[in-house]
């Protein structure tokens, strides 16, 4: 079959007006900042996608490790009928789950929402013919604005995979967790992959390659911003930058101007130092108690949690 028409939440000129008040609020605030979601054109999503195979970038290989284990177990517990994938880029973890989920004879519908309309159209496309009988309806929108578009009725499975979660701040992740929840029917499920805390020398050089190619997926969010508000970043003058915020919990990566630099941007003029820092992501990890705690605040319940052989990241499965 071939996948629906792309139902589109996010028009170009919203997405336009969205990264305009996000460059506006984030690069004029102290210490300025850039939400992730603008990483990922067409470039950034494929410099994701390098990173996840990567040797240093163990979350893909360890998510997987756990779907390919559990697929089947998942889809017994939940009788999926609708697999709603949040910020499914590739979606390629998501085939162990759309295997299970069809030979369990429950799935009849595939529903992947991304900010990124490249990602989608090839992915919609890859899975449609993969999985004849299969519904394939992709979303173009942005999953802490537009859960209320979800489709509704059968029973609905939403994956929330690869640790993105972890791109939110605790503030926004509660909030998302309680809207997610709002949106469910009782009785609906969340499969949430969550990266779990360890040792700074396993995480630092995940968001820090010896290839360099973090650094350029970090970089090419000042390209995004050249190419789409004609701005006028020296791109190449800005080195990428990975810590870890042990009380925090999180990753954050930072682009640090190599030299005093005058950028414009919309009606910005702005003034880095040299050594200044912008931040781009942060991406918390988690203690599977966390994970847990927050989930049941968010008025789910719980009902399995596995981890990798080597306990470096988590899938949690909760109902509504
Ligand atoms: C796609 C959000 C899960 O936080 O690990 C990878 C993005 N950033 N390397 C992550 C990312 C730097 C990734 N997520």
């Amino acid at each position: 079959m071939t996948a629906d028409p792309l139902e589109i939440y996010l028009e170009e000129s919203d997405l336009a007006r969205a990264l305009r008040a996000d460059v506006r609020a984030g690069l004029t605030a102290v210490p300025r900042w850039l939400p992730p979601k603008w990483f990922y054109d067409a470039r950034g999503s494929e410099l994701f996608e390098q990173i996840t195979r990567l040797p240093e970038y163990y979350p893909t290989r360890a998510e997987r490790a756990v779907l390919a284990e559990r697929a089947a177990e998942i889809a017994r517990l939940t009788d999926a009928k609708t697999l709603i994938e949040l910020g499914s880029g590739s979606s390629e973890k998501t085939r162990l789950l759309l295997d299970a989920l069809t030979a369990h004879g429950t799935l009849g519908t595939f529903v992947p929402l991304d900010v990124s309309v490249s990602a989608l159209r090839q992915s919609t496309a890859e899975i449609a013919a993969g999985y004849p009988g299969l519904r394939v309806r992709g979303i173009v929108g942005d999953f802490t604005r537009h859960l209320d578009r979800l489709p509704t009725g059968g029973r609905r499975l939403v994956a929330f995979l690869g640790g993105t979660i972890g791109n939110l701040l605790p503030a926004e992740r509660s909030n998302f967790l309680a809207a997610m929840r709002a949106a469910l029917e009782r009785g609906d499920w969340l499969l949430l992959g969550t990266d779990l805390v360890k040792d700074p020398t396993v995480l630092i050089p995940a968001y820090d390659d010896a290839a360099g190619v973090t650094a350029e997926f970090n970089r090419n969010v000042l390209r995004v911003l050249n190419r789409e508000l004609d701005a006028n970043f020296d791109v190449a003058a800005f080195d990428h930058v990975a810590t870890w915020d042990a009380d925090q919990r999180w990753i954050e990566m930072r682009l640090r101007a190599g030299r005093p630099m005058r950028v414009r941007v919309l009606d910005l003029d702005l003034v880095f130092a040299e050594g200044e820092e912008l931040r781009t992501e942060i991406s918390a990890k988690f203690r599977p108690a966390d994970v847990d705690r927050e989930l049941t605040d968010a008025g789910f319940a719980v009902q399995g949690r596995w981890t990798d052989d080597d306990g470096l990241f988590a899938v949690t499965l909760a109902q509504a």
